[in-house]
């Protein structure tokens, strides 16, 4: 019997790995894409199921496209899709920020997404059968100082992910955009932070963050409802955050 097969962007690390812990553990064989080969190849040998490992980088699209020519018959029409590869750089007000930190999100978040989703959307609607999880953020919902571009990023996976969800109506095909808050252990802060350890770890400082496990779950959750059922929409924090409110600049 073929079992299922899930696709997940940025599995390396994160909640990409957890993701495909989680996934590996419900029977779903697995296409893990990351640009760190070492690590996709450490992670595949500690689960037991068939992976095959895409390295490359996913702004790379011909890179993508060769990958996906040249991937096993058996891995070619993946049930589930995670579209988890994404990244926040720099946490200045808007006036100050690097152009190229905005330019490498606008493409890592957006345009690879949606590059690689136009690919493997055509082989779930000839299947009649799908399940597209995009990770949004809670900062495309609530505005932050800081999160100017990242924020609108997120903004617009979660408007994609509706306008994916409104164009397969009447087959049997799901999407779900996934809006986590604040999560440790993963190199989210590490990288938005430019490589600066004090500064990420100071993020995390005396709150409890959710965990990449924490998302898996919710992943897991999503997918594993029947297939009548779409969660739309999953917006989780960890308990020691919360939206802040309105603000107001007093003299
Ligand atoms: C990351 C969540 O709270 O750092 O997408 O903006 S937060």
């Amino acid at each position: 019997m073929t079992s299922k097969t899930a696709f997940i962007t940025g599995a390396s690390v994160g909640i990409g790995r957890a993701t495909a812990n989680v996934l590996a553990d419900q029977g779903y064989q697995l296409v893990l894409l990351a640009r760190r080969a070492e690590k996709l190849d450490a992670l595949a040998a500690q689960l037991s199921t068939p992976v095959h490992i895409i390295a490359c980088d996913i702004n790379d699209h011909a890179a993508v496209d060769a990958a996906l020519h040249s991937m096993p018959e058996i891995f070619r029409n993946p049930d589930v899709l995670v579209n988890n590869a994404g990244l926040a750089l720099g946490i200045k007000p808007a006036d100050q920020t690097d152009w190229l930190d905005w330019q490498t999100m606008i493409q890592t978040n957006c345009l690879s997404l949606a590059y690689l989703t136009r690919k493997i959307l055509p082989s779930m609607v000839e299947r009649n059968q799908g399940h597209i999880i995009n990770l949004g953020s809670i900062a495309g919902r609530y505005p932050y100082q800081g999160g100017n571009v990242y924020g609108a990023t997120k903004a617009f996976v979660e408007q994609f992910s509706r306008n994916l969800r409104t164009d397969v109506l009447g087959k049997q095909i799901r999407v779900t955009n996934l809006s986590p808050g604040i999560i440790g252990n993963t190199e989210f802060s590490l990288v938005r932070l430019h490589g600066d350890e004090s500064a990420a770890n100071a993020v995390y400082d005396s709150c409890q963050a959710l965990t990449p496990e924490d998302i898996a779950e919710c992943i897991r959750w999503a997918v594993t409802l029947p297939a009548h059922v779409n969660i739309n929409e999953i917006e989780v924090m960890p308990t020691c955050q919360a939206a802040g409110g309105l603000a107001i600049a007093r003299d």
